[in-house]
């Protein structure tokens, strides 16, 4: 997982040259009504997506975890994301759309080749370790790349943060909470999966605002509560109030992950974890 968690900024621009060279061509057009699926990280991708490609003025998305898509509704298109393509939940929703669809998959051999209309292949950014981390945000800048975004600064302050010491004590801590607000949200969900499935750590996350509303009575002391993007106004302070560690910076939350997966990474060796065999989990879930 290491040098698959180093290898990020490369597969990101080669994520980009994909779009520039007309690859992605199936990816949803201005103004197409899109429902975008999948499930654990590859969910969390789809959340951010959905909230940039809106935001941008696309259309309306709408992200779903594959087992509860409304088949029946109508979207113009359906955008799937599936490391493995062998998730069944994920060729359950694909099979019984009547929208077109398109699957972003690392091997373009499995099931879904048949389940979707179309596929993009992003296999130089397959991965071996079953918890995954290139192969989600790579998907994520290609999904940005094709919505107009700059990717040579994310590669950029990505390489950065490869090196950059991990947060104050955070391997000590024993609770994490990870906040966002719009398409960090996301994010924030998968870095808390990271930690959940290498270091089988307690993590939390929710939009910064709604962490507001109860789950911060949890915090003390021995968190890390980690801020996504923008902290809402008066947050960290709240935040140091309960005596717990806050990170919050105005680095791209992309990026954030980075150093997200490296903490998971390192706090489950000083649990004396294998991070790349998370218990009770494959690299596929089959049911
Ligand atoms: C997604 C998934 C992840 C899980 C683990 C195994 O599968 O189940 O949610 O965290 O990494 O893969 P996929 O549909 O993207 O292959």
């Amino acid at each position: 997982v290491d040098q698959e968690i180093a290898s990020q900024p490369e597969c990101w621009r080669r994520a980009a040259e994909v779009v520039a060279t007309g690859a992605a061509g199936e990816l949803p057009q201005a103004g197409e009504r899109v429902a975008v699926i999948g499930c654990g990280t590859s969910l969390y991708i789809a959340q951010s997506y959905a909230v940039l490609r809106e935001r941008a003025g696309q259309g309306e998305t709408d992200a779903w975890a594959a087992s509860e898509f409304p088949t029946g509704r109508g979207y113009d298109r359906v955008v799937a994301i599936t490391r493995s393509g062998t998730t069944t939940e994920v060729l359950d929703a694909l099979r019984n759309t009547p929208a077109r669809t398109v699957a972003i998959t690392a091997d373009g051999t499995t099931p879904v080749k048949d389940a979707a209309d179309a596929l993009i292949v992003l296999d130089f950014a397959d991965e071996r370790s079953v918890v995954q981390t290139r192969f989600a945000t790579t998907t994520l800048t290609l999904l940005r790349a094709h919505l107009g975004d700059d990717v040579e600064p994310l590669c950029a302050k990505a390489f950065e943060l490869l090196t950059q010491p991990l947060p104050d004590d955070a391997v000590n801590r024993t609770q994490f909470t990870f906040l966002g607000a719009g398409a960090t949200v996301g994010l924030a969900n998968e870095a808390a999966l990271k930690l959940r499935e290498a270091a089988q750590a307690w993590t939390e996350s929710y939009p910064g605002m709604e962490y507001r509303h109860g789950p911060i009575s949890i915090t003390d002391e021995r968190s890390l509560v980690w801020v996504f993007g923008p902290a809402p106004a008066g947050l960290v302070d709240e935040v140091k109030a309960t005596g717990a560690a806050v990170r919050a910076t105005d680095n791209d939350a992309q990026v954030e992950l980075v150093l997200a997966q490296r903490l998971a990474v390192e706090l489950a060796r000083a649990r004396g974890l294998d991070p790349d065999h998370p218990r009770n989990l494959e690299r596929s879930v089959i049911l």
